[in-house]
C-alpha cells in the first residue's frame, strides 16, 4: 500500500541507496573511502541520480535532513551492531508516527531475521510496524535476512523464497532478499513473494563495477522490482560511484 510515495508513475521499480551500515557493520565499512563516513556523500550522490530514496537510522537521517531536505529518506526502524555475535534480534528503535511526523519518511524499512532464537518477537514487532504504517499511510520495506544457528545456508534458492514469502505473508510491500545464486531462483523467489515487490540486497563491493551491474540485469530479467544497494556504490571513489550510479539507475528504474 502506499507505494505512490515511492513511485509516483507506478511503475513499480525502485533504487534505494542503503547508508545504515555504520551501525550494522561499523565505520571498518568507510575505511576505503573515508569521504564515505559523511551522509553528504550518499547524498550528492542520491541528488545527482535520482535514486528512489536513502536509507537511514534516525540519528543519521535527522542529519541529513537539514543537509539535504530534497532527498527522500527510507528509515530503517530496527537495527543492532555487529559486536553481539549469537542469534540476532534487531530491536525497534524508531517508532513510525516518529519516522513519518519527525524525519518525513516516504517509506520505512525493518530487518526480520526469521530462523534467529528472537524470531516471534521480531515476527510481533513487524506485524505492528505493518499497522502503524498504514494508519500513516507509508509503504514498509522488509528486510529479510534468515540467520542463526537455525539457518544452515541463508542464499539456498529454498531459504531466500522462504523469506520474500514471509514480507508477503506479514504485510510488507517490498522485500529485499539476498541473491540465491542464479536467475532463476530469483524468478521463483518474485513469484514467492506474490504481490509484494522484490529487491535485491546489494551485497559486498564486487571487484568490478561491472559484475555487480550484470547480477542487477538478472534480478530485473527475472522479474525484481530493483534493488537497494550500499558498498557497491559508496565503496567506490567518487567518480566510480557516480559511474556505478548511472547504471544502476538506469537498470532499476529503467530511466
Ligand atoms: P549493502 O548493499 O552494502 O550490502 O547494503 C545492504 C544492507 O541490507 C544494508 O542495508 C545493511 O546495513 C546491510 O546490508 C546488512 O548486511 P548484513 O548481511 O551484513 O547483515
Amino acid at each position: 500500500m502506499f507505494l505512490e510515495r515511492l513511485d509516483s508513475a507506478g511503475r513499480g521499480r525502485f533504487a534505494f541507496l542503503a547508508y545504515d551500515q555504520g551501525l550494522e557493520h561499523g565505520p571498518a565499512d568507510f575505511r576505503g573511502n573515508p569521504e564515505s563516513a559523511s551522509p553528504r556523500f550518499v547524498l550528492e550522490l542520491a541528488r545527482q541520480f535520482g535514486y528512489t530514496a536513502v536509507v537511514f537510522q534516525q540519528g543519521v537521517a535527522q542529519a541529513s535532513r537539514r543537509l539535504c531536505p530534497e532527498v527522500p529518506r527510507l528509515i530503517k526502524l530496527n537495527g543492532k551492531a555487529s559486536l553481539w555475535k549469537g542469534d540476532p534480534y534487531s530491536p525497534l528503535l524508531c517508532p513510525v508516527e516518529h519516522a513519518v511526523s519527525e524525519l518525513d519518511a516516504r517509506a520505512v524499512g525493518y530487518t526480520l531475521y526469521p530462523g534467529s532464537e528472537h524470531e516471534p518477537l521480531m515476527f510481533r514487532e513487524f506485524a505492528q510496524v505493518v499497522r502503524d504504517a498504514g494508519r500513516f499511510g507509508v509503504p514498509v520495506v522488509a528486510w529479510v535476512y534468515p540467520r542463526g544457528k537455525a539457518v544452515a545456508n541463508d542464499s539456498a534458492p529454498e531459504v531466500v523464497a522462504y523469506a520474500a514469502r514471509i514480507a508477503y505473508e506479514l504485510g510488507a510491500d517490498i522485500a529485499k532478499v539476498k541473491w540465491p545464486g542464479d536467475r532463476e531462483s530469483f524468478r521463483w523467489v518474485c513469484q514467492a513473494a506474490a504481490e509484494t515487490r522484490v529487491v535485491l540486497s546489494g551485497g559486498p563491493s564486487t571487484e568490478l563495477p561491472r559484475e555487480f551491474i550484470d547480477l542487477l540485469t538478472q534480478v530485473m530479467e527475472a522479474g525484481g522490482a530493483g534493488v537497494a544497494v550500499g558498498r557497491n556504490v559508496w565503496q567506490r571513489p567518487l567518480a566510480e560511484a557516480q559511474a556505478i550510479s548511472k547504471e544502476i539507475v538506469r537498470i532499476a528504474l529503467g530511466r
